[in-house]
């Protein structure tokens, strides 16, 4: 008798196994956003939200999550609902999310551990709200987030409002250019900085429509150079929160988690939690908004792409 190996644990919905099967184009979504960035019932709605404007522009989305130590790549409203309300949910990257399937666990997975998914899947293209990147005072704690080398390794076209201004985002900005991660500004000669249209630091490189980002996939696919790319769009004017005014609540919120000793996976979660409360939630809404706006334009590259 032969000894296959066991299958990888994958649950793909309906809509995505059908949506595979007639070869339309799909947009991968993270879950840490829904359980580690933003409270309920706020992230149910930006969850369901962002699946719907992803299927208004002629694509399909697929949300990523471990339940159960099942890796699911599409998610239905009964689970995304459930995912919402989970309060110990794992945060899964690299390291551990292959760990979540082996003991049977329940994770969100981040812009890296999503990343991975979706490139198994065969999905190209994937929307979050801002990634992981070089933490301020990164030359003492050494905290670089795994999603920059994920960027450099997988080829998965990230959609993003920029980097969070929490991070150091000129050092953020050297990583990826040292790892030959092209980063495009959509449609702005700057670089955004998640809540504000602006970091203050110009763009590497900028593109005006999601066919001419379809277009630089492709070349960078005939050279075969593999890897990522990251594509930052800015939220909409209409609900930025300008950079100067983002900076005290950042300030303060990096200060609680000095004195709160806060290290490791717990960073990320902890500075947008204390911005929401600085902010009496505005951010929230902030972080919603760049959100929608990043699902439609990734929705958009998809489409491109399939053409
Ligand atoms: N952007 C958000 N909210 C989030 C995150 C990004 O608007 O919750 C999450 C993403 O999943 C990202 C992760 O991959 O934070 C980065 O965490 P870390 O800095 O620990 O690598
Ligand atoms: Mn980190």
């Amino acid at each position: 008798m032969t000894r296959s190996a066991p299958l990888l644990p994958i649950a793909y919905s309906d809509e995505v196994t059908a949506a595979k099967e007639r070869g339309a184009p799909l947009v991968a979504l993270e879950s840490t956003i829904i359980t580690h960035g933003m409270p309920y019932p706020g992230n149910l709605e930006m969850a369901r939200s962002v699946e719907r404007i992803i299927r208004e522009e002629g694509a399909v989305p697929a949300t990523i999550a471990v339940i159960e130590g099942v890796l699911h790549v599409g998610l239905d409203d009964a689970e995304l609902e459930t995912l919402a309300q989970t309060a110990g949910a794992m945060k899964l990257s690299r390291a551990d999310l292959a760990f979540a399937i082996a003991e049977r666990r329940t994770g969100a997975t981040t812009v890296a551990a999503t990343m991975i998914a979706a490139a198994r899947a065969g999905i190209r293209v994937f929307a979050t709200g801002g990634i992981g990147g070089v933490h301020r005072k990164a030359e003492e704690s050494f905290d670089i987030s795994a999603d920059l080398d994920e960027l450099a390794r997988t080829g998965v076209i990230v959609v993003c409002a920029g980097a969070k201004a929490i991070l150091d985002i000129p050092k953020t900005l050297e990583v990826l250019e040292s790892r030959g991660v092209p980063v495009v500004t959509y449609d702005s000669p700057d670089f955004p900085a998640f809540w504000s249209r602006e970091s203050g630091l110009p763009s590497p490189l900028m593109l005006n429509s999601p066919a001419a980002i379809a277009h630089f996939q492709t070349v960078r696919e005939q050279l075969g150079i593999d890897g990522g790319m990251l594509i930052a769009n800015p939220v909409p004017e209409e609900s930025e929160i300008p950079r100067r005014e983002m900076e005290i609540y950042i300030q303060r919120a990096l200060d609680h988690a000095e004195r709160d000793e806060i290290t490791g996976k717990a960073v990320t979660p902890y500075l947008l939690d204390t911005i929401f409360r600085l902010t009496d939630g505005r951010s929230l809404a902030t972080n919603i908004a760049l959100v929608e706006n990043n699902a439609r334009l990734a929705a958009e590259i998809a489409v491109a792409l399939a053409i």
